[in-house]
């Protein structure tokens, strides 16, 4: 820290103590490069749900005609009764297609997200469009050790994790998510979305389009460092970046700086040089057998699949067999 100068901290909790601790390692390793859960803060939400409707963006709408032409067939992979476990719920939008195509009374539905607030209002609109539904929210890091609430008797217990968010996941994080699933899920089954490795130029349209939105979404982060963190930086001085690489097979996202600059946070000076990045995302995209060869190495038995007709999108059941 200079001295003489006094960091004074906008507002202090015990969120944006992470959010800084994690902002000061990625702006001092190299290359610079932070976790993108640092995104969805409220805005960053709102502005991922806007580049959900975009047109350059297909995933989820891809995704949801899937799960609306095929729910009765993934409901019967399923089982009959089951404990169905949403990872990362979120809004619970997708999760009403496959609950349309399960009688009521056979389902306990369980939505495990970090988001206690945005998890329990997600639930409460759900109670009320499905009376009747048992609903267990578990307020939990599903991508680290947690308990699911007992599986009832007689039912199986079932992983539902959609909109290709294990892209968002390094190659070890998704093994090791992926592990995890297929102990707990032991006996049933996940049923997982994944985007599709494709032409270069539709993924490149779906992460640069037109209206802006997903650069938008990309600045946030430094938005929430300058309002959160008292962070300083020429406010021009970073642009949205995203390309495919096509070695790692994965869009990145990066903020990159318009000329050589200087971010300061909390007494650190930070220098960036001109064209320098902060490496924001990286959303990997599988092919059918490749993402089916990594959940086999996590103990899955692959299933059935269903795709469109572009082959863009794939859901994927996977069985989680007990081994016996
Ligand atoms: C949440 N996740 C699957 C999105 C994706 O496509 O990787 C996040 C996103 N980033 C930019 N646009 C959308």
């Amino acid at each position: 820290m200079k001295p003489g100068i006094e960091w004074r901290q906008p507002r202090a909790s015990a969120d944006n103590e992470q959010f800084a601790a994690d902002l000061h390692a990625a702006l001092a390793r190299t290359p610079k490069a932070i976790s993108p859960k640092y995104f969805y803060d409220e805005t960053g939400s709102k502005l991922f749900e806007q580049i959900c409707d975009l047109p350059e963006y297909y995933p989820t709408r891809t995704e949801l005609s899937l799960l609306q032409t095929h729910a009765h067939d993934m409901a019967a992979q399923m089982g009959g009764q089951v404990q169905l476990v949403e990872y990362g719920a979120g809004a619970l939008r997708k999760v009403r297609l496959l609950l349309d195509a399960m009688p009521r009374d056979s389902v306990q539905f369980v939505p495990v997200d970090i988001s206690g607030p945005h998890l329990l209002a997600a639930c409460d609109g759900l109670a009320g469009d499905y009376p009747g539904l048992a609903i267990q929210p578990l307020v939990a890091d599903f991508t680290r050790q947690h308990t699911l609430p007992p599986c009832p008797a007689g039912s199986r217990r079932v992983g539902f994790f959609p909109g290709s968010s294990i892209g968002n996941f390094t190659p070890s994080e998704a093994d090791a998510f992926l592990r995890l699933a297929a102990a707990e899920l032991t006996g049933g089954g996940l049923l997982i979305g994944i985007d599709l490795v494709k032409d270069h130029g539709t993924l490149h349209a779906a992460y640069n389009d037109a209206a802006g939105v997903t650069a938008a979404f990309n600045m946030n982060l430094l938005h929430r460092a300058r309002q959160e963190l008292g962070a300083e930086f020429p406010p021009d001085g970073f642009e949205h970046l995203a390309f495919y690489n096509p070695a790692y097979r994965r869009i990145e996202m990066h903020l990159r700086a318009t000329r050589p600059l200087e971010l300061q946070l909390g007494g650190e000076v930070y220098s960036f040089h001109e064209g320098e990045t902060l490496h924001t995302e990286n959303s990997h995209k599988y092919t059918v057998e490749g993402f089916q060869a990594l959940a086999t190495r996590a103990g899955f038995k692959p299933g059935k699949v269903w795709t469109d007709e572009n082959a863009w999108f794939a859901v994927l059941w996977l069985e989680a067999e007990s081994g016996e």
